[in-house]
């Protein structure tokens, strides 16, 4: 039922590093062309810092951990792709769909491959909103049951940022900054949020998460967030960004946008109302999670064997 690539399925067998990679990015997150480009940086990213990339989603029902060049440019072209959560991964296997996978069903989809580290730009979170729309990404749910170290810039600035950590929080979630006592807020490197565990070192960052795999009935049963602010010459100023999300969203709410919509969205609104920028930084910080994340991957398989 779970294909898994036989370059992956040997790096397990040889108990080498890999790094988890998600398709709704590239399908739903980043318009073309910069979509497929992307698609490609990131597995060289990870390759050049020695590890093994697998970028997950489901092709023809079929829950794939290692999409092929072919698979990426379909993804990357089609506008037929399913953009899924953990709730949609039986619907689109019975119907023998294509589709996405979002933070939340990539986290579970790598789990089922033994894979225990995922790169992506920024999680779902709570929305800004909430109190009328319940919307809470279901990334949070699954951060909490499925064993993932997830290497992020944060929860994406369009959300409630002081909601989503204090959910995860709830949730028993470990965030922990990397090189940074703050939560990171997506676009630039300053939430203001303090975080209360920073990591310094790929192998700082190893350790936290090893102690919590080791001892998940002790500590927590799932994920940990490891959080890198955004590269700083990408980094784009907070009141500019506040002003763009204020824009975006009083568009989204024009159009009545709802559910899973509303993040894909809002994604393309701040790449409209930045004339770009915020593509440009969001390639980059997904390519810097790409290279941390393969470097802790790298550190984790040393402190396995
Ligand atoms: N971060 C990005 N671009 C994206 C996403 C995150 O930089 O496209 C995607 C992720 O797949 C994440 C999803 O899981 O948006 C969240 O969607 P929702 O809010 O509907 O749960
Ligand atoms: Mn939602």
């Amino acid at each position: 039922m779970l294909h898994i690539a036989p370059e992956i399925a040997r790096a397990r067998a040889e108990a080498r590093p890999i790094v988890a990679l998600e398709s709704t990015l590239i399908s739903h997150g980043l318009p073309a062309p910069h979509n497929l480009e992307v698609a490609h940086a990131l597995e060289q990213e990870v390759r050049a810092a020695g590890a093994v990339p697998a970028t997950i989603g489901v092709l023809g029902g079929i829950p794939t951990v290692g999409l092929d060049a072919a698979a990426l440019e379909h993804f990357a072209n089609s506008d037929t792709i399913r953009k899924l959560t953990r709730r949609d991964l039986a619907t689109a296997m019975a119907r023998k769909q294509d589709g996405a996978t979002t933070v939340a069903a990539t986290m579970a989809l790598a789990a089922a491959a033994g894979v225990p580290i995922f790169a992506t730009g920024g999680i779902g979170g709570v929305h800004r909103g909430v109190q009328v729309s319940w919307d809470i990404s279901a990334d949070l749910t699954e951060l909490a049951r499925t064993p993932v170290l997830v290497v992020c810039a944060g929860a994406k600035a369009i959300l409630n940022l002081p909601a989503t950590l204090e959910h995860l929080e709830t949730l028993g979630v470990p965030v922990v900054g990397f090189a940074t006592d703050e939560f990171p807020a997506f676009y630039n490197a300053s939430s203001g949020l303090p975080l209360p565990v920073r990591a310094d070192t790929p192998t700082e960052a190893a350790q936290l998460w090893q102690a919590q795999r080791a001892a998940p009935e002790l500590c927590a049963p799932g994920g940990m967030l490891l959080c890198v602010p955004p590269p700083a010459e990408v980094a784009l100023p907070r009141q500019e960004v506040e002003v763009a999300i204020a824009r975006a969203l009083a568009r989204a709410e024009s159009v009545g946008v709802r559910g899973p919509a509303v993040t894909p969205f809002l994604l393309a609104a701040m790449a409209e109302e930045t004339h770009g920028e915020s593509i440009t930084t969001n390639v980059a910080l997904l390519r810097q999670n790409a290279r941390i994340a393969a470097q802790v991957a790298v550190a984790l398989a040393q402190t396995d064997r």
